[in-house]
C-alpha cells in the first residue's frame, strides 16, 4: 500500500535535475503518449501514475498573470521534472523557462535548509539552530514586547506576493492569533489601476484572456506580456492571424512591441494625455457609441465638454510625443473595430498620475461601446474566482488582547461581543512606505518585524533608507528559501518549503482557471510551510505562556487546503469537491467571456461613471481629467520594469537561470551614451538622490534618448539592486480599495557616468 505523502521517505538530492529541467522543457507531447493509470490505494487517496512516475497536480503560486497549472513527475520521492498541464487551455501544456527550472530550485544547494541565527545582523556569521531554539527566542521576544508595550502593536508583518496560494493567508491568521499587531497594507503592484476601475465601473473585472482571439483591434498599453504573461501571447497571435491589428503603446520597444503591427513610443507618464486626445478625435468624428453612452453611462456630456474645453489632438500630441496623424489613425481604427480591446498593463499605472491615466483609458473603451463585449473590454485584472473561505486567515485574537484604537481603526471580522473586548484593531501602515514607517511610527515603535513571502530589500523602495530602518529594529525574522539581501538583514531565518512540499489551492487575477497544489514530495531538510510555522509557533507560545496564541498547534496543510473550498467555488467551477481537481485544473463556468456583459455596473449609479462622485470623495477629479506627471528630479528617466528570466527577486539566483542571464546591464540610447562618452560594455555609475548602482552599459535604441532602463532582479553574484534608485513617492490612487496608495516606481530620475 502506498503511504501518505507525509510519510514518504526523505528524498536524496535529485541527481537528474539538470536533465530533468531539459526533459521538462521537451516533455510536452512526449509524455502524453505514455500509459497513464489511476490506482486506488487508500480510501482517501488515489495515486496517479504515468510512465513509471507518480504524478501530482501543482500550480505556480508566483505573483504572475499566468498562474500556470503544473503536472509534476516524482520517482522515489524525488521531483524529477514538471510540465504545464495539458487540460488548461490557458497553460496549454507549456511553462515558461523559469517554471521549467523549478526542480532545480527545489534541490538547489543554495536553499536555506535549517533555522539559522545570525550573530550580528549583516555580519554573515550564521549559526544553525534547532526549530525549538528559534521559536523559543522569537516567542520570548513576543512576550517581552507585550509586557513592555501592553500590546503587540510593536510586532509587524511584512508580507506580499512570494506565494499566492490561498492558505498562505494563514500568515496573517498567525499574526491575528497572537494579538493585534501592525500590518503593512496596500500593494506595490497595481493599486492605482484598481481604484481607477472601481471608480469607473465599480469593480476591476477583465474579459477572459482566451477571448483575445475574438478581438479585431488590440491596444496593448503599458504591459509587456511577451515576458510577463507569455501564455496570453498565443491568443493575441491568433487574433492577429485572424486579421486583428496589434498596437503596442510603451516608452520602451519591448519584445511585445516587436510583435506589434504598430508600435507607439509614448512619453512616460503621459498616457492620460494620449487617451484624452484619442477621445477628443472620436468625439470630433462622431465615432462614439451612442447606445452605450446613453443607456449605460453617467456623465458623458460633462466628459465631452471637458474634452472640448481642455483637450485638442495637437495638445495630446505635444504632451505624449505621439504624432497627430498617429493619434487620429488609432482613434478611428479603434472606434470602428467591432470589437476593439485594450489591455492596460500594470507598468502604465506606477506613476504619480497612474490612476488618472487608467481612468482616461477606461473612458475610451466605454465611449466606443467596447465594455461588455466579447473580444472587447479594458483588461486589467479580476478577483471573480477568489471566493474562498480564507479560513486560515481569519483567526481570533487571544482573550484580553489590546490593540489599536486610533480613528483609522480597521473593521474587525468579529462583533465586539465575540471579541469580548473593546473595539481594537490591528494598526495598518502603507506597505510602500516600509522604511519610512519603521523609522517614524511610534507609540509603540515597530520592534519585531516578521517577513514572509516578501523580499523588501530587493522589491521595496529607497534601499539606503530601508537599511537604516532595519538597523533600528530590535528583531527581524525572515521566512524564506534563499539567502537574499533581506535574509542578510535578519536575526533569525526560518526555512520555507517550496510549492511542491505543501498543499494549497491557486487561482489567477487574469485567467479563470482553478488548480489544486498537491504535496508532491516531503518537506526538504527542515523546511516548513508558512502554515506549519504558524502551528509550531503557536505550540511554543502556549508553552511559554498558556493562552497566548489561538492558532492551531497541529497542522496538516491538506486539511487546511480542503477548508478553503465552499459551495460557491464548487458551483463556479462545476466540481463536487477539490478532489476533482486531482485529474486536472478546471475553468470557471462563465456566462460570457466578457466582463460586464449585462452592462450592469457596480458603481453607486449602476452605470459606467464618466463622472464619479466617489472619485471626488477620495480627492480626485470627478471626470477622468489629465493630471500632470512628476517633475523630473534628475537628468534621465529611470525605468525598472520586470525581467524575462525572473519573477521579481525569484529565479534569477538559480544557477540554471544564470546560464541564460549571466549579469545585469543598464540600457541606454546610443546618442545619450555618446554625449556621456560611454561605449557598449563600459562599467558605469547610475546615480540619483536615493543612491548609486554600478553596472555594465548596453547601448540600444530600444530606449529613448532621455530614458535609462534597468530590470529589477536579484543576482546571487552581482552587487546589483535597482532600489538604490527608486524612492517611495506615492501614486495618485489605491487608498480606496487597497487601503494605501500605490507607488510611483516608474517616475524616477537619475544621471549616468563612466565608473
Ligand atoms: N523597482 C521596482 N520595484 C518593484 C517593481 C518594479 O517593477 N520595479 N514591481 C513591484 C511589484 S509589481 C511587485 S508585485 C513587488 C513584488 O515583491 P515581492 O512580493 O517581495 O516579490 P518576490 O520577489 O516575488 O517574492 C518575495 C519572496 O518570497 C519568497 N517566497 C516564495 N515562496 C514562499 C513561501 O512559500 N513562503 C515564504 N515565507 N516565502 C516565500 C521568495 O523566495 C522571495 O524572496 O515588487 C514591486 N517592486
Ligand atoms: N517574467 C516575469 N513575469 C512577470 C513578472 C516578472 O517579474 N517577470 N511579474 C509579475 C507581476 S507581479 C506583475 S505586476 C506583472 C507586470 O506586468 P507588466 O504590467 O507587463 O509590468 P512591467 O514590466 O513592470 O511594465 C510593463 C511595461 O510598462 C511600461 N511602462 C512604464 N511606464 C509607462 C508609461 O508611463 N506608459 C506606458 N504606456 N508604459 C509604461 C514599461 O516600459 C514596461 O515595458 O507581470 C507578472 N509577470
Ligand atoms: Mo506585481
Amino acid at each position: 500500500m502506498k503511504k501518505k505523502p507525509d510519510e514518504t521517505k526523505k528524498s536524496a538530492i535529485c541527481p537528474f535535475s539538470r536533465r530533468g529541467f531539459l526533459k521538462g522543457m521537451l516533455a510536452t507531447g512526449v509524455l502524453a503518449s505514455v500509459p497513464a493509470g489511476i490506482l486506488r490505494a487508500h480510501a482517501w487517496e488515489r495515486i496517479h501514475y504515468e510512465g513509471g512516475y507518480e504524478t501530482f497536480r501543482n500550480a505556480c503560486p508566483r505573483n504572475c498573470y499566468d498562474t500556470c497549472s503544473i503536472k509534476s513527475y516524482v520517482r522515489n520521492g524525488v521531483l524529477e521534472f514538471i510540465e504545464g498541464a495539458q487540460e488548461s487551455t490557458f497553460t496549454d501544456g507549456a511553462l515558461c523557462v523559469k517554471g521549467y527550472a523549478y526542480p532545480r530550485r527545489v534541490y538547489s544547494p543554495d536553499r536555506i535548509k535549517y533555522p539559522m541565527k545570525q550573530i550580528g545582523r549583516g555580519t554573515g556569521n550564521w549559526k544553525r539552530i534547532s526549530w525549538d531554539e528559534a521559536l523559543t527566542e522569537i516567542g520570548k521576544k513576543i512576550l517581552e514586547i507585550k509586557k513592555k508595550d501592553g500590546s503587540l502593536l510593536g510586532m509587524a508583518l511584512d508580507k506580499y506576493s512570494g506565494n499566492f496560494g490561498i492558505t498562505h493567508y494563514g500568515v496573517e491568521g498567525m499574526m491575528s492569533s497572537l494579538g493585534y499587531t501592525s500590518r503593512f497594507v496596500g500593494t506595490p503592484c497595481w493599486p492605482a489601476g484598481i481604484d481607477a476601475q472601481n471608480f469607473d465601473m465599480g469593480n476591476m473585472w477583465c474579459n477572459d484572456p482566451e477571448d483575445f482571439v475574438k478581438a479585431k483591434y488590440i491596444i496593448l498599453w503599458g504591459g509587456n506580456p511577451a515576458w510577463n504573461s507569455m501564455h496570453t501571447m498565443k491568443f493575441i497571435y491568433e487574433a492577429q492571424e485572424r486579421g486583428a491589428k496589434l498596437v503596442v503603446i510603451d516608452p520602451l520597444l519591448t519584445q511585445t512591441a516587436a510583435k506589434a503591427d504598430l508600435y507607439v513610443r509614448v512619453k512616460t507618464s503621459q498616457d492620460g494625455a494620449l487617451a484624452l486626445g484619442l477621445a477628443r478625435h472620436i468625439v470630433d468624428k462622431d465615432l462614439y457609441n451612442r447606445e452605450f453612452v446613453e443607456k449605460y453611462s453617467k456623465g458623458f456630456d460633462d466628459f465631452v465638454s471637458y474634452l472640448k474645453t481642455n483637450v485638442t489632438v495637437e495638445w495630446a500630441a505635444e504632451q505624449s510625443g505621439v504624432p497627430v496623424e498617429v493619434i487620429k489613425q488609432i482613434a478611428e481604427e479603434y472606434a470602428k473595430a467591432e470589437p476593439g480591446t485594450i489591455w492596460a498593463g500594470y507598468g502604465l499605472q506606477r506613476h504619480i498620475n497612474g490612476g488618472a491615466n487608467v481612468r482616461a483609458i477606461d473612458a475610451l473603451a466605454a465611449m466606443t461601446g467596447n465594455i461588455g463585449r466579447e473580444g472587447g473590454g479594458v483588461r486589467y485584472g479580476h478577483l471573480q474566482t477568489w471566493g474562498f473561505n480564507y479560513n486560515a486567515m481569519v483567526q481570533k485574537q487571544p482573550e484580553g488582547s489590546v490593540g489599536y484604537t486610533g480613528k483609522d481603526k480597521i473593521k474587525s471580522e468579529f462583533t465586539a461581543e465575540q471579541e469580548g473586548a473593546a473595539n481594537y484593531s490591528d494598526r495598518t501602515i502603507n506597505i510602500n512606505k516600509l522604511a519610512e514607517s519603521i523609522l517614524t511610527v511610534d507609540e509603540p515603535p515597530i520592534r519585531l518585524l516578521w517577513v514572509a513571502c516578501k523580499n523588501p530589500f530587493a522589491q521595496d523602495f529607497d534601499r539606503p533608507k530601508l537599511q537604516k530602518a532595519f538597523d533600528k529594529l530590535e528583531m527581524v525574522v525572515v521566512v524564506d528559501q534563499f539567502f537574499n539581501e533581506t535574509v542578510q538583514n535578519a536575526d533569525i531565518v526560518l526555512p520555507s518549503t517550496t510549492l511542491f512540499e505543501e498543499y494549497t489551492v491557486n487561482v489567477s487575477y487574469w485567467h479563470y482557471w482553478l488548480s489544486i497544489n498537491e504535496k508532491a514530495i516531503p518537506e526538504q531538510y527542515e523546511a516548513r510551510s508558512d502554515l506549519q510555522i504558524g502551528a509550531m509557533l503557536s505550540k511554543k507560545m502556549n508553552e511559554l505562556d498558556a493562552g497566548s496564541c489561538t492558532f492551531p498547534e497541529i497542522m496538516d496543510t491538506r486539511e487546511w487546503m480542503e477548508k478553503e473550498f465552499n459551495d460557491g467555488i464548487h458551483k463556479l467551477f462545476g466540481i463536487k469537491s477539490w478532489e476533482d481537481l486531482r485529474s486536472g485544473p478546471r475553468k470557471a463556468k462563465l456566462p460570457s467571456s466578457a466582463s460586464w456583459h449585462d452592462r450592469k455596473f457596480a458603481t453607486p449609479s449602476g452605470m459606467y461613471e464618466f463622472s464619479s462622485d466617489l472619485a471626488a470623495e477620495y480627492g480626485h477629479t470627478k471626470l477622468p481629467e489629465y493630471r500632470v506627471r512628476r517633475k523630473a528630479y534628475d537628468k534621465f528617466r529611470v525605468l525598472t520594469p520586470h525581467t524575462q528570466f525572473g519573477l521579481h527577486s525569484q529565479f534569477v539566483n538559480i544557477d540554471y537561470m544564470e546560464d541564460f542571464n549571466r549579469e545585469p546591464f543598464v540600457y541606454i540610447n546610443p546618442n545619450a551614451a555618446k554625449a556621456k562618452n560611454i561605449t557598449d560594455g563600459d562599467m558605469v555609475k547610475v546615480f540619483n538622490k536615493v543612491g548609486t548602482v554600478t553596472v555594465k552599459a548596453k547601448l540600444t535604441d530600444n530606449v529613448a534618448e532621455d530614458v535609462i532602463l534597468m530590470y529589477e532582479a536579484w543576482f546571487r553574484k552581482a552587487n546589483y539592486n535597482v532600489q538604490n534608485l527608486v524612492d517611495d513617492e506615492s501614486s495618485d490612487m489605491g487608498s480606496f480599495k487597497t487601503g494605501a496608495p500605490g507607488v510611483a516606481i516608474h517616475d524616477q530620475f537619475a544621471d549616468i557616468a563612466k565608473a
